[in-house]
């Protein structure tokens, strides 16, 4: 089996500088416009009853479900879940990009069954075929104020995110809906509802932290699968903060450096909750909270900021 990833090919070459996307509205819904170009075969996209679905907003947490799950799958065996790189083997549907990366789609098409597969689509944009093949769906939400922080060191660097700017101008965008994907709010909000209609497991990055046994064992019922203590704990920690940050096939460091600039922040940067107050102004905490509940009335989907 050849184990070179892609992105490993894709380094051996020249490294272009990259000219960083625009966000382009799909259906009010901001999305960089490399995703755009192929969007109507992402929409058309067939899923198979046997796929499996982990959605997140960006930096809730998905890369770390990822790793469980594969965990899961393979029994908790860490030597089958080194077989290739996170993006080969739980391949992000949406992503696009011309620069020597496959797509998601083409990752996909040479993905044996069953298939796990990575969205950040908010719900209403999901190829309709996830629902229709009744497909099961994991989604992983992190509180708002640690997620933009997250995604503001994210977008720092990667150079396939338009440029954050100033802490505070990312943090307005934020809060406006201004920034890939859209607006968190609404984006946790469609889930959180879609879950009763669906079959979706809703776990929180804070529960994921508190007791990570736990939220596994939620994830392997979920999944119809039994494991021996022995393996539930090989995935407890295997799948830790410290395991995949020196994991070269879950921390992203496979990824060319001209697309992950890691002198500027790295892709596992911290894992903590409550690292928001690092970087929130009083004044930032105070808008944050109105924002939230002004958006988040009548809701029943809580979040936790500290632990
Ligand atoms: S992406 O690009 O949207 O797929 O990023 P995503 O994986 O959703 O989010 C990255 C953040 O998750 C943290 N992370 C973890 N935290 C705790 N434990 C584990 N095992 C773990 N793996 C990833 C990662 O550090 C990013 O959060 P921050 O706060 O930036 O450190």
């Amino acid at each position: 089996m050849n184990t070179m990833s892609s992105c490993e090919e894709a380094a051996q070459d020249p490294l272009p500088e990259i000219r960083r996307p625009r966000l382009v509205p799909l259906r009010g819904v901001p999305l960089p416009d490399i995703f755009l170009q192929n969007w109507e075969a992402v929409e058309k996209f067939q899923a198979k009853p046997t796929d499996l679905l982990i959605a997140t907003y960006p930096k809730a947490g998905t890369t770390w479900m990822q790793e469980i799950v594969d965990f899961i799958l393979h029994d908790g065996d860490p030597v089958r879940c080194r077989r290739a790189d996170m993006q080969s083997r739980i391949p992000f549907l949406e992503f696009a990009y011309s620069g020597h990366m496959p797509s998601g789609l083409d990752l996909l098409a040479k993905l044996a069954s069953p298939r796990v597969i990575k969205t950040h689509l908010p719900f209403q944009l999901l190829p309709k075929s996830f629902l229709e093949q009744k497909c099961k769906m994991i989604y992983c939400a992190r509180n708002g104020k640690d997620n933009l922080v997250s995604f503001y060191h994210f977008d720092l660097m990667n150079k396939l995110q338009p440029d954050p700017g100033s802490w505070e101008g990312y943090f307005q965008r934020y809060l406006h809906g201004n920034v890939s994907y859209g607006l968190w709010h609404d984006h946790v909000k469609g889930w959180w509802e879609s879950k009763e209609r669906f079959p979706i497991l809703y776990i929180f990055y804070e529960d994921m932290k508190e007791d990570p046994r736990r939220e596994i064992l939620k994830v392997m019922t979920f999944l119809r699968k039994e494991l021996p203590d022995a393996a539930v704990d090989n995935i407890v920690h295997h799948t830790s903060f410290q395991s995949m940050k020196g994991n070269p096939m879950s921390n992203y460091s496979t990824v060319p450096a001209n697309i992950f600039d890691t002198s500027v922040s790295s892709f596992m940067r911290k894992g903590e909750v409550g690292d928001w107050k690092n970087y929130f102004t009083v004044a930032q905490d105070e808008a944050f909270e109105d924002d939230y509940q002004r958006r988040t009335r009548g809701s029943a989907l809580r979040f936790r900021t500290v632990l």
